[in-house]
């Protein structure tokens, strides 16, 4: 099984960090969507990353879809809980920490842009999507170890891809202070060997 993608990919580092976990053997291959876009387009007709690729040649794209396949191959330990509540809630907050992502990465394209082209006023409406679904973290991080239950699941990996890569891109801004208890649940997952093992770099 491959999983293509960047290291500075969020997104790929979530379904990386999910294989890790779960001990599911994967070749990572390095591929870039702007830089090598002839090869990834034509693993994702979306042209985005990660991309994975399995044994049979089949291919899967978007990550919570990648995330939920390699979580049904074993059960050791299960990230997505069965029960339908505690399923529910991980899953949303998956797709808030993912979603705080996208606006993110808009902020930064248009930031990038030349300024007599640039919007501020775009920068700022996906900015509010930026800090909205970082409080809503954040209050789901609060006086927890986990976000949801007693254990890791999805909703712990994907809010600390999205913190590392908002630090790593957005540096310049202090999301920890912003954002205490999201900063400090980022920090412990960060120390676990599957996050050591996937650096943004
Ligand atoms: N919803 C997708 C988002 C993937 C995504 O946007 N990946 C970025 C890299 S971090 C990408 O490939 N961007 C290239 C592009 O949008 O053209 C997922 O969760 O996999």
């Amino acid at each position: 099984m491959q999983i293509i993608g960047t290291a500075t990919s969020p997104y790929t580092r979530k379904v990386r960090v999910v294989a890790l976990e779960k001990g599911i053997g994967h070749e990572f291959v390095a591929s870039s969507p702007m830089v090598d876009s002839a090869e990834v387009q034509a693993a994702n007709p979306l042209g985005k990353v990660p991309v994975l690729v399995r044994d049979d040649g089949s291919r899967l794209v978007d990550s919570p879809l990648i995330a939920e396949y390699l979580d049904g191959l074993n059960d050791a330990p299960r990230l997505i809980p069965r029960a339908l509540a505690a399923r529910e809630a991980v899953r949303q907050l998956e797709a808030i920490a993912d979603g705080v992502l996208d606006a993110a990465i808009l902020v930064r394209m248009e930031s990038l842009r030349p300024e007599a082209l640039r919007s501020n006023e775009w920068i700022s409406w996906e900015d509010g999507k930026v800090h909205r679904g970082l409080a809503h973290l954040e209050r789901a991080a609060h006086g927890r170890r986990f976000l949801i239950g007693d254990a890791l699941t999805l909703a712990d990996i994907a809010l600390a891809c999205c913190l590392a890569w908002l630090e790593f891109r957005f540096a310049e801004q202090d999301w920890r202070s912003r954002y205490p208890a999201a900063g400090r649940h980022a920090e412990e997952m960060l120390g676990r060997p599957s996050f050591a093992a996937t650096p943004v770099e």
